[in-house]
């Protein structure tokens, strides 16, 4: 069983508890180990069958967690999940997924108005079913009708993260197939969507029939939707859908091409082709006239075939990508290489699970730079967030660190400030003062008119000693949406204000996203790409943040932490 198959489980259960209301250090314990386990670079059964390791060892699994993953390296499952499974049908936890609602509501719901699907459950908001339920009002009817398609994303599509750990297992798998000569991902995964709606292999085989029995056999599969000649699609993990084509070698390049997209940026690409009098398809690129092939062996001939170089497939949604590439402008696209710092981390002084010290040989191992230590402030009381008594405190034990550091990493004294719910900071300001590094970040109040959010983040912007705004938009992928604020006033500011902005590279947040990343690009706002890491795994998430830098143009000089903390 793969890792992200026991995290998967350990978060269904963690979402089943939730729904039960169970005690809540009870769900945190499951939701921390699905993440301490999909954050772990080795496979979990391997430690399992290792004699001289304890499953119980790991940070943030304990006793209860390791034994549960004993059960489910044994058998697939464990009995507490199979019980819950069999109370809560899988349609009222997609109900209850609706931001805002909750899991009564989406019982009751389920109860009275015999709904199965999502969309049984919009033909009754529409049909004025719903806010004439007791408990149930008009406000809480726009609030689903708005919520839904947050729910059924949720539903249908996965996090890239998640996607790329399926691909890669799947991949490795794949490519000891003998009769595999080209093994290629296109789709939204190549692309680096932040979710995935269905990962896309292609590939050329020797012997197509072995290739595809080969691919049914992968350990992972839990049924087969459709098997033709060429193409052949499986199920994966949680109803998770895998396509696989088949092509020749010579047509690899045009169907690489075609089936990477997007769709959008294929018609655009068409179109230009008819302009030349060619036509492009999976196949390759023709003449009109006497139907003669040109290209289509490699992407770049399809690319060349219209004059232009190739172009990046995390450009590929026909934004800016054809206009750069007619002008020989494409943006040289930053690369994990490039970061040297990360500044945003938590400790066990808040709610991380490493001490400064092991964040700090963790960041050394991975070849940075410099960190900067920011926990949360007293706010954040959930976490036991950091007033200035204890944040001096913790600087003093960084003066003490930074000797034993000297000349290996640099370590900032930092803090991620709350922006309180009535505009301001959560800290002062002598103490913001003394810091090297502040972020700024809204946790509370998010759903505050556009009006009301804005003022509190131009405020930060314009406090001196803010240097950078946390994941500005809020937003959680699957899970909740950005908060109403006015990101082109916000730019503006932090323009001004010579301030930056944080591009949050956990997979749930990546925040800011795409379209934002181009924005400060176009608005010349240095982005800083950050783990918000909360243990010694966590960051390696730096890669998710940096595919989605890629997605919005970003290049080595548009990213600060590319650079030494002394060069600024
Ligand atoms: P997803 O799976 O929803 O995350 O997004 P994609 O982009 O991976 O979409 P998918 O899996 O339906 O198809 C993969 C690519 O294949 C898509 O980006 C473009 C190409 N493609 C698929 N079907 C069509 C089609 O009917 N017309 C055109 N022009 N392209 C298509
Ligand atoms: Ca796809
Ligand atoms: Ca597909
Ligand atoms: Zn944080």
């Amino acid at each position: 069983m793969e890792n992200t198959t026991i995290a998967d489980l350990f978060d269904e259960m963690a979402d089943l508890m939730e729904f039960r209301s169970e005690n809540p250090f009870r769900i945190r314990a499951y939701r921390g180990g699905a993440q301490a386990i999909r954050d772990l670079d080795e496979p979990i059964a391997a430690i399992a069958d290792d004699p001289n390791r304890e499953l119980a060892d790991l940070p943030g699994i304990g006793k209860t967690l390791a034994e549960k993953t004993m059960r489910l390296l044994e058998s697939g499952t464990f009995p507490q999940l199979e019980e819950l499974r069999e109370a809560i049908p899988p349609i009222v936890i997609q109900i209850s997924r609706i931001p805002g609602l909750g899991a009564k509501k989406a019982a009751k719901l389920y109860e009275l108005l015999d709904i199965e699907s999502l969309d049984d459950l919009k033909r009754a908001c529409q049909e004025g079913l719903v806010s004439k339920l007791k408990g149930f009002g008009a406000k809480t009817e726009t609030m689903i009708l708005d919520g839904l398609q947050i729910a059924k994303q949720a539903s249908e599509r996965i996090y890239w993260a998640t996607g790329d750990e399926l691909a890669t297992t799947i991949g490795d798998y794949m490519k000891t197939c003998t009769a595999i000569e080209m093994i290629e991902w296109a789709g939204s995964y190549r692309r680096g969507r932040e979710t995935i709606g269905d990962l896309d292999l292609l590939v050329v085989a020797s012997d197509r029939t072995a290739a595809m029995d080969f691919f049914e056999s992968f350990s992972g599969r839990s049924g087969t939707i459709m098997r033709g000649d060429t193409k052949i699609s499986i199920r994966v993990a949680k109803a998770f859908q895998v396509d696989m084509r088949l092509v020749d070698a010579d047509q690899f390049g045009a169907a690489l091409q075609y089936f990477t997209g997007s769709q959008a940026h294929n018609i655009h690409l068409r179109k230009l082709a008819k302009e030349r009098d060619l036509k492009i398809n999976e196949y390759g690129v023709f003449r009109n006239d006497d139907g003669s092939k040109v290209a289509g062996d490699t992407e770049q001939s399809v690319y060349q075939s219209v004059g232009l170089p190739w172009i990046a497939p995390e450009l590929r949604e026909d934004r800016d990508e054809f206009e750069w590439a007619r002008n020989d402008a494409l943006p040289e696209l930053i690369e994990l290489s490039d970061i040297v710092g990360d500044l945003h981390m938590h400790t066990t002084a808040t709610d991380g699970n490493a001490s400064i010290r092991e964040m700090a040989d963790a960041a050394i191992k991975r070849g940075l730079q410099y960190i900067a230590i920011t926990d949360h402030s007293k706010r954040v009381t959930m976490a036991s967030g950091l007033d200035a008594e204890r944040l001096r405190q913790q600087w003093l034990a960084i003066d003490e660190i930074r000797k034993e550091y000297d000349g290996r990493l640099q370590i900032l004294k930092g803090i991620e400030c709350d922006i309180l719910e009535k505009g301001g900071m959560d800290l002062p300001d002598d103490c913001l003062a003394e810091a090297d590094w502040v972020l700024a970040s809204v946790h509370y109040g998010q759903k505050q008119s556009r009006e009301q959010i804005s003022e509190r983040i131009l405020g930060a912007i314009e406090n001196p000693h803010v240097d950078c705004i946390a994941h500005p938009t809020g937003r959680l992928i699957n899970r909740r949406p950005a908060y109403d604020a006015d990101m082109e006033a916000i730019m503006k500011s932090a323009k001004s204000h010579n301030k930056w902005l944080e591009l949050n590279a956990n997979p749930a947040r990546l925040d800011l996203n795409d379209i934002h990343l181009a924005a400060a690009r176009r608005h010349g706002i240095p982005i800083v790409i950050n783990t918000d890491a909360h243990s010694v795994d966590g960051l390696n998430v730096m890669k998710y943040g940096i595919k989605q830098a890629r997605r919005g143009g970003l290049t080595k000089r548009d990213v600060a932490n590319t650079k030494s903390w002394i060069d600024w």
